[in-house]
């Protein structure tokens, strides 16, 4: 098929809304994923009526079909370290698990700006803070679930005037305190990705290189529009790009994605990758309700190696 899309969006979208969720919110979107016991886990952003937001947690055999937690997950923090970084509100969260910890990178707003906590679980029940990460102002960051040379590598999104806002990789030697940090991918000019990225979902190791989901945006007349698209990193020095797709691999299409909290944006936290070789991609349509899709990872990594751009 020509058109064949690169992911297969599942028929029965949106598989999360705020209707299945047994506590007040307003959207349901922005979801970190893995694997935990055999059941897909999915960490979500949900806005309350105030317009900040919180962060839930909902469970399914399948991967498509879920059911929320009776109660939030992690709602900003009373201790004194965090409590003064969460005033506005925990957003985004993403999960990375090594062993049998799963660390949770999430944004923390306040009047000082945004910066992102880290924080673990080991049963999806009971979260432990560990340490806010980042200075203001930094958004999205993913780990990389393995160690480099006895390092930690991250993707990390500062926030800059003078050029648009890059990826950036940060090294570490203990997941809490981080350096080194070196830019690795920017938006192009005149492209999908031109206004900003930022990476998304917990990179994904393949035989050819770490996948990278990021999302890019594009400013219209409109507005933002939000897109993701793939880059390949290299296995042993993740800071080494081995290709950015040039083509973005989802944009917003279905009606709830192009209308709803913020209109035209579909923005992924998660994906998971199962041992048929496929993935499967969650996102955010219009920062109001959860989606899923399907891909090759083959056909992900081969965009990124045989229609490049450059990365920087
Ligand atoms: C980004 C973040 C995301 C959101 C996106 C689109 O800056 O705030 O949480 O999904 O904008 O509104």
């Amino acid at each position: 098929m020509i058109n064949k899309p690169l992911v297969m969006r599942y028929e029965r979208n949106p598989i999360l809304t705020k209707h299945d969720i047994p506590y007040p919110v307003e959207t349901v979107h922005n979801a970190g994923a893995t694997k935990f016991n055999g059941e897909y886990i999915l960490m979500f952003r949900s806005h309350l009526r105030n317009g900040r937001s919180i962060i839930g947690i909902a469970r399914s055999n399948d991967g498509y079909g879920f059911h929320a937690d009776p109660k939030p997950f992690m709602e900003p923090s009373d201790e004194t370290e965090f409590a003064v970084h969460e005033e506005y509100g925990v957003e985004d969260p993403r999960i990375c698990t090594i062993g049998d910890e799963h660390f949770i990178t999430y944004s923390a707003y306040s009047r000082f700006g945004v910066r992102i906590g880290l924080a673990k679980t080991r049963d999806f029940e009971n979260v432990e803070r560990v340490s806010l990460i980042s200075q203001a102002d930094m958004r999205n960051i993913v780990i990389f679930p393995d160690t480099f040379n006895g390092r930690y590598a991250r993707l990390d999104r500062p926030h800059s005037e003078i050029n648009p806002w890059c990826i950036w990789l940060s090294w570490s030697p203990d997941l809490v305190h981080w350096g080194n940090s070196v830019p690795v991918i920017q938006p192009v000019t005149y492209h999908w990705d031109e206004m900003k990225i930022g990476p998304g979902a917990t990179p994904i190791k393949t035989a050819k290189g770490w996948l990278n989901i990021y999302h890019g945006v594009f400013p219209t007349m409109d507005g933002s529009v939000y897109r993701l698209g793939v880059a390949l990193h290299d296995l042993e020095d993740p800071a080494k790009v081995l290709g950015v797709a040039d083509d973005w691999i989802l944009s917003p299409e279905d009606p709830w994605e192009l209308t709803g909290y913020v209109h035209n944006v579909v923005f992924s936290c998660g994906a998971i990758a199962e041992d048929d070789g496929t993935v499967k991609i969650y996102w955010g349509g219009a920062d109001t309700v959860m989606c899923v899709g399907v891909a090759t990872i083959n056909d992900l990594v081969d965009l990124c190696l045989k229609k490049p751009r450059p990365p920087l």
